[in-house]
């Protein structure tokens, strides 16, 4: 933009406008009315037009007369003034004259209060009308932009448009290969790459080029990363938005803002236009619900507008993500929309190594790392999740003043991760440190005796999110399928911690609560999901709400299948906890050697653990031995 033009565009904002009209306002407050054609004459002309009988009335200022005649000529003054010479003879005159006089006493002098006053109740005025005009032209959907709305030039305003605050465009260096663990999902995005890429390509043979894609996953799978990614390979601009940020504020921002953000797309396109947490705007339009909703549904109005209205060769591609896509509203998934669904999940254990490689790749980490032991130790965590577990085994290495990241950092790291970190203030007594270490040990016990997945360590140490004390398991190969056996074994080392108090010391704790739910929600699931109960049978009696959340249950039971459903569970979970003392008191000896060694030692390996059970085993069968020597 050239000064000419920057010139003008000041000249034509509505600031100025504003300001001038501000000025003028204030020089008419201040000359305050006197602008009637007035004319200055002697005293002598007064007296003469007095002894005529031509004033009709004189009003006294101080030393000034403000003379009315009686009549006056089109082109003659409406008012005389004069100064007084001799003041005595006046009233006399007057009075002999017939003239109705007065005296007023003189305008005070502008004040600075004045001027303050009147500029700040301008300045108000002012507000209220820009107040007035954003929530005008924000309520407005229709009509493109704000230039050939009735206000004219007070597009210059910015009303109802985003600054950069409101969505971020960059220049993005991601690429695919920083993305791991999410092929399929990689490979649907390469496709929309090449589009961008060769538009041409596609539209010769007469393919629609598509308009937007739906990437689906839970939390932390890197949703967001892709995109950015689509947009590094194609070399175009992306631009982010979160789906929260259309609304909040006044009612019809949120529409506004849309609008704006593909305007500012259309000019640079090609690119990719990210939209975070859609469900936040694409919810079904049910129709119920008050106020807000009616803004969201302006603004997904606004969006399905704009995404059917812009031209597909431009090469606007709009990226939307989402962890409930159960309650997007229809429109949004119809072709020429968010035609295309793109699952991100929840990466297995080889995604997981990839991904502990990709971050490991931007650190310093000591020869020999096995960061497969991470990914054994962590089912169901998230590319966020593996990133912190790196981030935060190389914080610890620094804290400790070395260079490289150790497997020793990692393993620690992993625990922090999924547990916090060591509370090791915490003040626990003798007695209550013992029950903690034969729960734990029971757990640890019960898991080795089943042979599934090997114990990788048990602390008593406690841990800021509020275990006193846990057991890790780490499987070395992931199941895509759970057999009725896994979940009954699951189920029996769940309870053990528990069966292991009740028979050491003919007591239980609060303790075992959160073992107790985790065992809940297993007999559930095998229950009214897996069909697992042949008193129930093979019924869905309960539907995963967000399959991509938390995976909380919406119950279809009746009153009485659903008693009977928590007949089965608890039939399930006693069993289990039958299982499991029985296994306890089988091997009463280990526990008990197990259980004091963990006392003392307050961390046990899984190795550790492996080699005392063996070195117990040998002692035991000794044992008889000894005594008949
Ligand atoms: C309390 N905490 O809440 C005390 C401080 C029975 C030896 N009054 O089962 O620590 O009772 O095998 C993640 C995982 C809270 C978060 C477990 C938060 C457990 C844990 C309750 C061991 N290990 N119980 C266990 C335990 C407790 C709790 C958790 C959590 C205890 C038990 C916590
Ligand atoms: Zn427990």
């Amino acid at each position: 933009m050239n000064a000419k033009d920057g010139f003008r565009k000041f000249l034509h904002s509505p600031w100025v406008f504003l300001v001038l009209f501000a000025a003028v306002l204030l020089l008419v407050n201040l000359i305050g009315g006197t602008n009637n054609y007035s004319m200055e004459i002697n005293y002598s002309e007064f007296l003469k037009m007095l002894d005529e009988g031509e004033v009709a009335s004189v009003v006294v200022t101080n030393d000034t007369l403000t003379i009315t005649p009686k009549s006056h000529g089109i082109n003659q003054p409406a008012i005389y003034t004069t100064k007084v010479v001799n003041n005595d003879a006046l009233v006399g005159e007057l009075r002999a004259a017939n003239v109705e006089f007065s005296a007023k006493t003189p305008a005070q002098p502008i004040s600075i209060l004045d001027i303050v006053m009147s500029a700040s109740s301008l300045l108000l005025m002012g507000l209220m009308i820009y107040w007035l005009v954003s929530i005008w032209r924000a309520t407005r959907s229709k009509g493109e932009n704000g230039k050939s709305s009735g206000l004219g030039g007070f597009g210059g305003f910015g009303f109802g448009k985003s600054t950069a605050k409101q969505f971020d465009v960059q220049n993005t260096t991601t690429r695919f290969t920083d993305v791991a663990g999410q092929d399929e999902a990689k490979e649907s995005l390469i496709e929309i790459v090449d589009i961008l890429k060769n538009p041409g390509k596609y539209t010769s043979v007469g393919a629609e080029i598509p308009k937007g894609a739906l990437l689906v996953g839970p939390p932390g799978t890197g949703k967001t990363l892709l995109a950015k990614a689509v947009a590094g390979e194609a070399g175009c601009p992306f631009f982010f938005v979160s789906g929260s940020a259309f609304v909040e504020m006044f009612v019809g921002t949120g529409a506004a803002r849309v609008r704006d953000l593909f305007q500012q797309a259309a000019k640079k396109a090609p690119c990719i236009v990210f939209i975070d947490e859609i469900d936040a705007i694409g919810k079904k339009r049910d129709g119920t619900g008050l106020g807000s909703n009616d803004e969201r549904e302006q603004t997904l109005n606004q969006l399905l507008a704009e995404m059917d209205g812009f031209d597909p060769e431009k090469g606007i591609i709009v990226l939307g993500a989402t962890n409930r896509p159960e309650i997007l509203d229809k429109a949004l998934l119809r072709p020429g929309r968010f035609d295309r669904r793109i699952p991100v999940e929840l990466p297995d254990m080889k995604g997981r190594e990839e991904i502990l490689q990709v971050h490991a790749r931007k650190k310093t980490m000591a020869p020999g790392i096995n960061l497969k032991r991470v990914a054994d130790a962590t089912p169901g965590a998230s590319g966020a999740d593996l990133a912190n577990i790196l981030n935060e085994a190389a914080l610890a290495c620094v804290r400790d003043g070395r260079s490289s990241v150790t497997q020793a950092d990692l393993d620690k790291a992993t625990e922090y991760v999924l547990a916090g970190s060591e509370k090791k203030s915490m003040v626990i007594s003798p007695e209550e440190k013992r029950i903690i270490a034969y729960h734990e040990i029971g757990h640890a016990l019960v898991a080795l005796k089943q042979g599934g997945a090997p114990v990788r360590k048990i602390t008593i140490i406690p841990r800021t999110n509020g275990a006193l004390g846990f057991t890790m398991q780490a499987d070395e190969q992931e199941h895509v399928l759970q057999t009725k056996e896994d979940l009954k074994n699951r189920l029996q080392v769940l309870v053990a911690g528990r069966a292991a108090e009740e028979l050491m010391f003919e007591t239980c704790t609060s303790g075992a609560s959160n073992d107790i739910e985790r065992a809940t929600a297993i007999a559930r699931n095998m229950v009214t999901r897996f069909g697992m109960s042949d008193t129930i049978g093979l019924m869905a009696l309960d539907t995963v709400v967000d399959p991509y959340l938390d995976g909380s249950l919406k119950s279809n039971a009746s009153e009485e299948a659903a008693a009977k459903v928590e007949a089965e569970m608890k039939r399930l979970i006693s069993e289990a906890y039958e299982g499991a003392m029985k296994v306890l008191k089988e091997n009463a000896s280990t526990l008990n050697h197990l259980a004091e060694y963990l006392l003392m030692h307050e961390n046990i390996t899984g190795e550790e653990m492996v080699q005392l059970v063996e070195e117990e085993k040998k002692t035991a069968v000794m044992e008889p031995a000894d005594a008949a020597m």
